[in-house]
């Protein structure tokens, strides 16, 4: 029904206002209350008295009003939008969360704009903040999840949209250009260092496995242009890196797949992927 708001949510809600802003106003308003009942007199007090419980009043119902929690928003209604994660958390049924991770420039904001059939802004637009994209999967009826995207080269905001995910989509690439085939070995360090952080962050924070994690081997526009021995060399790589996440049992299945974001066919794919995620739920 539009409009619901989820009620249980108030009291929890309540109590982290008051710890928040209005909350210290609340104690600088009693506070100035009781300092004007205790220490001075005459008018003085009754002035400081009431304006200190005027002020502990008023915080406390701002805080109360604020913490109504948000109305419920449906899937279909937020479909293509951009939402923050705290946003998501209103719509109702919940939607399913996918994180695209990986080094910076690996291709993470490309493939969202492929998913979402949009033009990628490309340079011009970079990421900045942890964003909850909303994607509609073309099943019938459609299937909205959301794709959570951020800054690769802050490690913070790719722990934060990892750790809540459902499902993870880890883009791995072999240089960081738009144009250069070559295979360059301190690429391969930096997806070695960037991977461990990933994993060691969710084992510390105690994340659930997720159901599914799709490592995209992308820019093979690029690097397919090496000799054979070069590619398998670079594949062999990414599957050492694949092990790690099937050994650790950080999801039900990890698979890997070659990839460009330069090839419809590519994206076609991926998108099937998700619509099988949409029937396994
Ligand atoms: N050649 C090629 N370039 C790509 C591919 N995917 C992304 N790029 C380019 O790589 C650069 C970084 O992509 P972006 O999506 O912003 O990377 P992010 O930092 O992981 O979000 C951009 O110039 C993209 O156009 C691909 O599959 N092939
Ligand atoms: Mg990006």
């Amino acid at each position: 029904m539009a409009g619901k708001r989820r009620w249980s949510l108030w009291p929890k809600r309540i109590g982290s206002e008051l710890n928040g802003v209005s909350g210290i106003a609340g104690v600088g308003g009693t506070a100035m209350g009781i300092a004007g009942f205790s220490i001075l007199a005459g008018p003085a007090a009754i002035v400081l008295t009431t304006a200190g419980a005027a002020l502990a009043v008023g915080a406390a119902g701002y805080a109360v009003w604020k913490a109504v929690p948000p109305v419920m928003r449906k899937p279909e209604d937020v479909s293509g939008a951009e939402l923050t994660l705290d946003e998501l958390k209103s719509i109702h049924p919940p939607l399913l969360k996918l994180a695209v991770i990986g080094p910076s420039r690996a291709g993470k904001t490309t493939l969202k704009d492929r998913l979402m059939i949009r033009v990628s802004s490309g340079e011009k637009d970079r990421t900045q903040f942890v964003k909850a994209h909303i994607v509609s999967v073309p099943t019938s009826p459609p299937f909205f999840l959301a794709l959570l995207d951020g800054r690769g080269e802050n490690y913070s905001q790719q722990f934060k949209i990892a750790e809540p995910a459902d499902c993870l989509c880890i883009v791995i690439d072999h240089n960081e250009s738009d144009k250069d085939a070559t295979l360059l070995p301190n690429r391969r360090e930096k997806t070695t260092e960037f991977l461990k952080r990933v994993r060691d962050h969710l084992i510390e924070e105690g994340c659930a496995r997720k159901t599914w994690i799709r490592i995209l081997i992308n820019k093979r526009d690029l690097w397919e242009q090496n000799s054979a021995d070069d590619q398998q060399a670079f594949v062999d790589f990414c599957e050492q890196e694949v092990t790690k996440w099937r050994d650790g049992n950080f999801a039900k299945v990890v698979t890997l797949a070659r990839h460009s974001n330069e090839r419809p066919n590519d994206t076609a794919e991926f998108m099937t992927l998700l619509k099988e995620a949409s029937e396994a739920i």
